[in-house]
């Protein structure tokens, strides 16, 4: 069978839909039937959205008309309230903003902090205080069952410079009767933490026998506070009302090391339980949380793409 030959003046989807062509005529079982009738529904279709990007009513034409340019040239100020997901001891609530500068409307520049103003314990660190038993093996990593919620460890405050970029804009419906603009944006940057965790002991002999001296169980809410360096990371999505002030939804990652439980994890090279409590006991742990945010932007007034 012959079959037809390109010409050099063709236009690249008709060269693809000979060779579309040439392949379905192959099929000789109903899968390939059906494969090869698939590959012809495809073939035309993308040679029809082609056509009409080349010679139709939108060739040439901009993706958007009179769009209103929100971010741009604009300072973005967002204040907002987060929460933290899938602790392990304690739930946090943070109060924080974020600034934004963006040089494109797909391309910002943010700093965002934000503090813990309030916190709670999960069910977990409620249940070991009811039903935890100190014994000889355990004295050190829970002296007193009671106190367990005090030697947990506690996020305090994060600060973040991180780039966003935005790839995503279009407009949402609400039961197709209220539309808002919005966009979607990725981001990331490096953080500064602040946590609050169970003090170092270095002298195990404080913490031995069947019950904790007074020794042990001071050092149970112990606590000292210390900064560190994290990666961060995240999505949010924007949905504007007006223009100068709208709603943020935004997902934060913020993984890094600590000792969540204040509890002798780990020792030099990994080893477990190693009798004392200290920086070997951070265990790294993909912190992660949720905010709800109100965003503003200045100067009000909004330019349009001609
Ligand atoms: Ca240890």
């Amino acid at each position: 069978m012959e079959h037809p030959t390109p010409q050099p003046q063709d236009h690249g989807w008709h060269v693809s839909r000979l060779s579309f062509g040439r392949r379905c005529r192959g099929a000789r079982n109903p899968l390939l039937v059906v494969l090869a009738a698939a590959c012809l529904t495809l073939g035309a279709g993308s040679a029809l959205a082609e056509d009409i990007q080349l010679t139709g009513p939108l060739a040439d034409a901009p993706a958007c008309r009179h769009c209103r340019v929100y971010r741009e040239g604009r300072l973005q100020v967002q204040p907002f309230l987060a929460f933290t997901l899938q602790d392990q001891y304690v739930r946090h609530r943070l109060l924080g903003a974020q600034v934004s500068y963006h040089l494109m409307d797909w391309l910002g520049l943010g700093l965002v902090g934000a503090f813990n103003v309030s916190d709670s314990e999960t069910p977990l660190t409620r249940e070991i205080g009811r039903e935890g038993q100190t014994t000889e093996f355990n004295v050190l990593s829970l002296p007193s069952a009671d106190n367990f919620a005090e030697q947990v460890g506690r996020i305090q405050w994060f600060t973040a410079l991180q780039l966003s970029f935005i790839p995503l804009r279009g407009k949402l419906a609400l039961f197709q009767k209220v539309f808002v603009d919005a966009d979607f944006q990725v981001f990331a940057g490096a953080a500064m933490v602040g946590v609050e965790e169970r003090q170092s002991l270095i002298d195990p002999s404080i913490c031995s026998g069947v019950t904790a001296s007074p020794a042990c169980l001071q050092s149970q809410v112990a606590r000292i506070s210390r900064s560190t360096l994290a990666p961060t990371f995240g999505a949010a999505l924007t949905l504007m009302f007006s223009d100068w002030a709208g709603m943020a939804l935004e997902w934060r990652g913020l993984p890094f090391a600590w000792n969540t439980s204040g509890t002798d994890e780990a020792g030099p090279a990994g080893k477990f339980s190693d009798g004392v409590i200290n920086a070997d006991d951070r265990i790294p742990w993909f912190n992660h949380m949720f905010s709800l945010g109100a965003v503003f932007y200045v100067p009000p007034k909004v330019s349009y793409t001609p």
